[in-house]
Parts: structure tokens; C-alpha cells; sequence
């Protein structure tokens, strides 16, 4: 982190930290989540998956809306500077929803091999599995009975995709043991719902069950704002590459309201944990001079006798959030700034307060 240091001038009171000397920038606060235990709500929740489940620490618990055109908002309770959004998106279990088998020279289309394991199983050189819904396969749970082991596992990845090696024995050696199967897949890359499971020889392979785990492609569309209802931070974030997706905006600001919604709005809402790394607005300041605001101010107060009466009103100023103010007391005006951007200039002798929390923003600009 970049650190600058500045001369400083004044006095405060209480939580104000002031001293006389050269201040480090580099001192932030700490940056933590600052979207846990906060006021969250959707717009229609599906059966066990309310909104609090989006923040509860918890990325195996999610909130799922029944409708598509659904939203998430998370309510901070007040303006942070948000460093970093993060969206987890759901791990899906699910067994087999459609087979067909090859035994001899004939297809079958068994009934046995759907989930959970039952005393009955299907037995074949190779089957075919599809399930309901693709995704970024991970685990494979192979329940096999007493024949030959499966040896190979093939699954069509992605659009307009290829069939692909998910899994090869080595060395192929027929078994006849009963054994529940996950084998270490090949690639964690394969977006699919179209498999197929191959004895190890041509040989009949017993199979009772199969249960493929793996992660949504989710495609979500962010929005941040100081008004509920206004968002003018807007990102696109997909889980496609990773998981979770990751978003630090190159702007920092100030926001209070978090909205989720899926991207584009043709599915249930599913977020299993969203993370809004930030820092709290908090009064305590610091005061620097020789400091030349980029930008005009959003308001200016006049008749301001003190800078720590700057400061407040500053703190009292949301919409447009106050982040730094400007305290000339020559002329007794507070200028409120919307924004940190600065240049240096020693011959600028107003008190410029700059917020703890903000001072990391600061010394990043520099
Ligand atoms: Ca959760």
C-alpha cells in the first residue's frame, strides 16, 4: 500500500483523533463483512431457502426465490465503503434422471439405477446418464454391486462441446467387489448433464446407484446504491470460472443497499452466500492540509466555526454521501466533497478532514 504523510494541524475532542506530527496513511481500518446479520429480503421465497440464508456465514445454505424475475436487497443500515463483493452460488447434488443401458447387443432402459441405493441394480457393458440440470461437475457417487468395476467415465462438456475423460482405471482390473465409487475426476471444468459409465473390460458391471454433485453456472447482476431502489454501481458477476464470483469495484464508494438478481432473469434465485467486504463509516477523522479537492463539492456550508462541526455535518450529509470535507476558518465554510480525489498542494491551507475509514481509498489515489 502506498503511504503518504502530511503535516498536521489542529486539535480534536473525544473519538476524533488529531495529533501534531506526520500521519500514516497506510493506517485503515479494517476491512470485514459488512453485509453479515444485516436487514436482507426477496421478492418471493421458495419452500426452506428464505433470504437470510444469502448472508448467514454459510455457503451450503441458500436463499432460492420460486419466481425468475425475483431480487435480492441487503440493507447495510449505513454507507461503507465497499472494497470487494463476493457471490457463492449453489453446490447441486443430484442423482440420475434418465439411463439407458447396453447389455449384449441390446439398450435397456432400467428403473433401478435412480437414487438412493435400494437392494435392486442394473447390469450392463456400459449406461448412458443424463441429469435434470447441467453443471460444473466435481464428484461422482458410483454405487456399485458384485460384477466388474467401472473403468471409464466419459461426460459431453459444454456447448457445442466434446466428449471428454472424466475418469480412466488404471490398472483396469475386473473386481467383484460391492463398493460405493467416487473416483478423482480428470478435469473440473466439464460444464455437463450428459454422461456415460463403461466396465473396466467388456464385461458386465453391476450398477445400483448414481449421484453427481457439482456447482450452478450462475450469472448474476449486481447492483449498488445509496438510495434503496437507485443503483448506479452495476456489475455483471458469473461463477462460471470461479466460485465464488468476485467483483472489487475500480471505483471506490460508498453504498448502503446490495441488489442480487439473476442475469438474465429466466430462473429461480439462488445465492448461497453473498459477502460485502468493507469498511464502516466511523468518526473517527483525521485532519491534514496542503490538500487541493479534485472535484467540486456537493454542498458548502457557511458559518461553520469549528472543524469538528465540519466533520459532523459531514457525517449527517447521505445523499449525497459526505466522504471528505474542506474547513476554511478564515471564511468559516465547510465544503462537503462526494468523492476522494485530490491532488497535493502545500499552499492549500484548509483543514481537510479525511474519515479513518476512507483514509485507505486516500492513500491508494496518491
Ligand atoms: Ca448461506
Amino acid at each position: 500500500m502506498a503511504k503518504c504523510a502530511y503535516q498536521v494541524l489542529g486539535a480534536m475532542i473525544g473519538l476524533i483523533l488529531v495529533s501534531f506530527g506526520t500521519i500514516d496513511y497506510a493506517m485503515a481500518a479494517t476491512v470485514e463483512n459488512v453485509a453479515s446479520g444485516k436487514h436482507v429480503t426477496q421478492t418471493d421465497t421458495a419452500a426452506g431457502s428464505p433470504a437470510t440464508l444469502a448472508i448467514d456465514g454459510d455457503v451450503t445454505t441458500c436463499s432460492i426465490t420460486d419466481s425468475s424475475a425475483a431480487e435480492l436487497v441487503v440493507d447495510l443500515g449505513d454507507n461503507y465503503l465497499i472494497e470487494e463483493v463476493s457471490i457463492h452460488a449453489e453446490s447441486i447434488s443430484q442423482w440420475v434422471t434418465y439411463a439407458r443401458g447396453w447389455i449384449g447387443d441390446v439398450y435397456s432402459y432400467p428403473t433401478s439405477v435412480y437414487g438412493p441405493p435400494d437392494p435392486s441394480d442394473w447390469s450392463g457393458y456400459w449406461l448412458d446418464v443424463v441429469l435434470k440440470k447441467a453443471v460444473y461437475l466435481s464428484t461422482f457417487e458410483i454405487y456399485e454391486s458384485t460384477q466388474n468395476r467401472v473403468g471409464y467415465i466419459q461426460c459431453y462438456c459444454g456447448n457445442p462441446g466434446a466428449w471428454t475423460d472424466m475418469f480412466v482405471r488404471t490398472p483396469s482390473t475386473p473386481s467383484m467387489t460391492s463398493e460405493i465409487f467416487s473416483p478423482t475426476i480428470l478435469t473440473s471444468s466439464c460444464f455437463s448433464n450428459t454422461c456415460y459409465v463403461k466396465s473396466v473390460s467388456n464385461a458386465n458391471m453391476s450398477i445400483d446407484a448414481i449421484k453427481l454433485h457439482g456447482r450452478a453456472d450462475m450469472s448474476y447482476k449486481l447492483g449498488m446504491g445509496v438510495t434503496k431502489g437507485v443503483y448506479k454501481a452495476e456489475r455483471i458477476m458469473n461463477t462460471s470460472s470461479s466460485n465464488p464470483a468476485k467483483w472489487g469495484p475500480a471505483v471506490i464508494g460508498l453504498y448502503r443497499y446490495i441488489r442480487v438478481r439473476a442475469n438474465p432473469q429466466n430462473d429461480e434465485l439462488a445465492v448461497c452466500e453473498l459477502k460485502v467486504n468493507g469498511y464502516p463509516r466511523t468518526p473517527h477523522y483525521r485532519v491534514i492540509t496542503g490538500i487541493a479537492m479534485s472535484n467540486s463539492p456537493v454542498r458548502t456550508a457557511s458559518n461553520v466555526v469549528s472543524v469538528i462541526e465540519c466533520a459532523s455535518i459531514c457525517l449527517q450529509q447521505t445523499d449525497p454521501v459526505c466522504m471528505a470535507t474542506q474547513y476554511n476558518q478564515v471564511t468559516k465554510s465547510c465544503a462537503l466533497f462526494g468523492d476522494l480525489e485530490h491532488t497535493k498542494d502545500s499552499s492549500n491551507l484548509s483543514r481537510t478532514v479525511v474519515f479513518k475509514f476512507a483514509a485507505h481509498a486516500f492513500a491508494n489515489m496518491n
